[in-house]
């Protein structure tokens, strides 16, 4: 009998890719197909996984960040070399700002052309481009190493602080070939990718010892506290301490809205008149004034859980640091804490309170009226009356005016349910957060756009409409940026765009349901209906184009010429 001729199987690059990817429990890329990792998507879908080719890639991106916050495993991105790449990096700065872990993948050109700068189809040093812009930027050069580089980019993106992680993947890579065994084992199944941060004994003993000794305390909750999904024990302190709390903005139902200890309605007081603030999850950024005057006292002191030990001290002094995280420090607190030990005196309640009744009465005023057109306040009355008992709706919400008013509008329920523009005040994450939202929710979206923002990945309603989401876009069409021109005006202001636009209709071009709405009785019908349909819906939604003002809420940050125009 003859020997068999030795025959080795053999994988490659781009197979070794979804395997490790696999292996780590990612189950769904985002991204836009082209050269070099047209191949890489197709395969991955061919695998059974989940890809969502999208129109542009920042909303891929944000897509990606968005699905890295709701499950704490990073969302990956895919995007072809050069403009594909710069495009993704947009997100994936926002994703590291934000604190969320996300992985861009992009596939890049031929490295000895591109490094001397020859004129290479699509040149460009992406791994340096990326690196001032990410928590950290890697590239694999060779397939043997795609199971560390790939064990390294999740590792990174969601250990400590999450973030954005960079992973460069040659075009050359992706096609060479290696032993399908060797391959095989060269991949990394990353054990335990985000360790717990025990605090220390003694911060616990310190942040406690301050808390007791607060008469006029308040907690503050980020979206680090959101995405930490500590939301049982974060619940249990809050409500055994007593102490109002006020959520950020995507802390929105972390507790819910109308629970009696939030403060929200009570901020500028809340935050101005105590004596400790113990801040979880959130930094002392320009969303917080920075910790400054005139809303913040110089005599409160803070208390301040977050993950990262750097953030301390970042603004002003912290009097009790407690570096861990969220989920650990919070059990480390209730299993410390005597029952009593932290008492809010009765009078500070009694303040909050007060100021609370009357915000609430100036608030309800204005949502029950029924002017014509709409304004911000009484479409939003609309949609919050809709949206009350239908808890398992997301929420996605961006623009200035539409911002603002509905952030304070829209109560939220659960936590997690609430996506917004975060950190940067970016515009652009409407419709890649919806999509992602909805995919790994299985849950109904509503995204709450101004018409300006929606403008900047409103071509994803298409995207919407090929996957068959159940995403409802309420477009508030106020004819610009901040409030449209009045008609007949050219050329246009610089803020100002089409009046009287009918976005509802670029959707039904994709076989999507298209509404408009001119008064909160058509708003409302519309949103019941297409809420009910489960299926892809915008709603154009008239406002008055004088309602809105100038940068929303934030006008005192927007400088303005001293010297008058021509
Ligand atoms: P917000 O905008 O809601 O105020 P920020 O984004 O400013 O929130 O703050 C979020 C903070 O949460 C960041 O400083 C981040 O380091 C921190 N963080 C994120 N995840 C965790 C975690 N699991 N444990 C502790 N801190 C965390
Ligand atoms: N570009 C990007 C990426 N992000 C931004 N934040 C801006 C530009 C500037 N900007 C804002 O800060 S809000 C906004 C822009 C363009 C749009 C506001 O208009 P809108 O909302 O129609 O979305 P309102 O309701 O008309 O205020
Ligand atoms: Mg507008």
């Amino acid at each position: 009998m003859s020997a068999e001729p030795e025959t080795t199987t053999l994988t490659d690059g781009f197979h070794l890719v979804v395997d490790a990817l696999k292996l780590n429990g990612i189950d769904t890329i985002y991204g836009v197909a082209g050269i070099p990792i047209t191949d890489l998507a197709r395969l991955w879908q061919s695998e059974g996984l989940v890809y969502f080719g999208f129109r542009h890639e920042t909303s891929a991106g944000h897509a990606a960040a968005a699905a890295g916050f709701l499950t704490q495993k990073p969302g990956v991105c895919l995007t072809v070399s050069a403009p594909g790449f710069l495009n993704g990096m947009v997100a994936l700065a926002n994703a590291t700002t934000n604190c969320f872990p996300m992985i861009l993948i992009s596939g890049s050109s031929n490295r000895a052309v591109v490094d001397l700068e020859q004129g290479e189809y699509e040149e460009l040093d992406q791994m340096n481009a990326a690196k001032p812009y990410a928590k950290a930027a890697y590239r694999v050069n060779r397939p043997e190493d795609i199971g560390i580089g790939i064990a390294r980019a999740i590792r990174t993106a969601v250990s400590g602080r999450p973030g954005g992680v960079y992973l460069d993947l040659t075009g050359a890579m992706l096609g060479s070939t290696m032993d399908a065994e060797a391959g095989r084992k060269s991949l990394v199944k990353v054990v335990d990718p985000a360790p717990r941060q025990v605090p220390a004994p003694d911060a616990i003993a310190r942040a406690i010892a301050l808390l007791a000794k607060a008469k006029r305390p308040v907690i503050i909750l980020g979206k680090g506290a959101a995405y930490a999904q500590a939301d049982e024990e974060i619940k249990s302190f809050v409500e055994s301490t007593g102490i109002p709390f006020l959520p950020m903005s995507m802390a929105k139902g972390l507790l819910p809205d109308d629970h009696p200890q939030s403060a929200a309605s009570a901020r500028s007081p809340a935050i101005g008149g105590a004596d400790v603030v113990m801040l979880i999850g959130a930094r002392l950024n320009w969303l917080l004034s920075n910790g400054k005057a005139p809303l913040w006292r110089e005599d409160t002191e803070l208390v301040q859980i977050d993950i990262s030990p750097v953030e301390m001290d970042s603004n002003r002094a912290i009097a009790a640091p407690v570096v861990g995280d969220i989920k650990s420090a919070m059990s480390a607190l209730i299993a410390a804490v005597k029952p009593g030990q932290i008492k809010p005196s009765a009078d500070w309640l009694q303040t909050l309170e007060q100021h609370k009744q009357k915000n609430k009465q100036r608030m309800a005023a204005q949502l029950s009226a029924d002017p014509h057109p709409m304004n911000f306040s009484s479409a939003l009355s609309a949609i919050r009356d809709v949206l009350a008992d239908q808890r398992d709706v997301h929420l996605v919400n961006e623009g200035a005016n539409t911002l603002d008013f509905a952030r304070n509008i829209i109560d939220m329920q659960e936590p997690r349910s609430r996506l917004d523009v975060g950190t940067w005040g970016v515009m652009g994450i409407g419709m890649g957060y919806a999509i992602a939202a909805a995919h790994v929710t299985g849950k109904p979206v509503v995204a709450i756009e101004g018409d300006s923002a929606f403008g900047f990945s409103g071509m994803e309603i298409e995207t919407i409409c090929r996957y068959r989401l159940p995403i409802v876009t309420v477009i508030f069409n106020n004819g610009g940026i901040y409030h449209g021109d009045k008609p007949d005006v050219f050329p246009p202001s610089p803020t100002g765009f089409v009046p009287n636009a009918r976005y509802d209709k670029m959707i039904e071009a994709f076989g999507g349901v298209g509404y408009h709405a001119e008064d909160k009785a058509s708003l409302a019908k519309a949103l019941t209906g297409a809420l009910a349909a489960k299926r892809p819906a915008l709603i154009n939604c008239v406002i008055d184009p004088a309602a809105g003002t100038e940068s929303g809420h934030i006008t005192n940050l927007n400088p303005k010429s001293a010297v008058s125009h021509k």
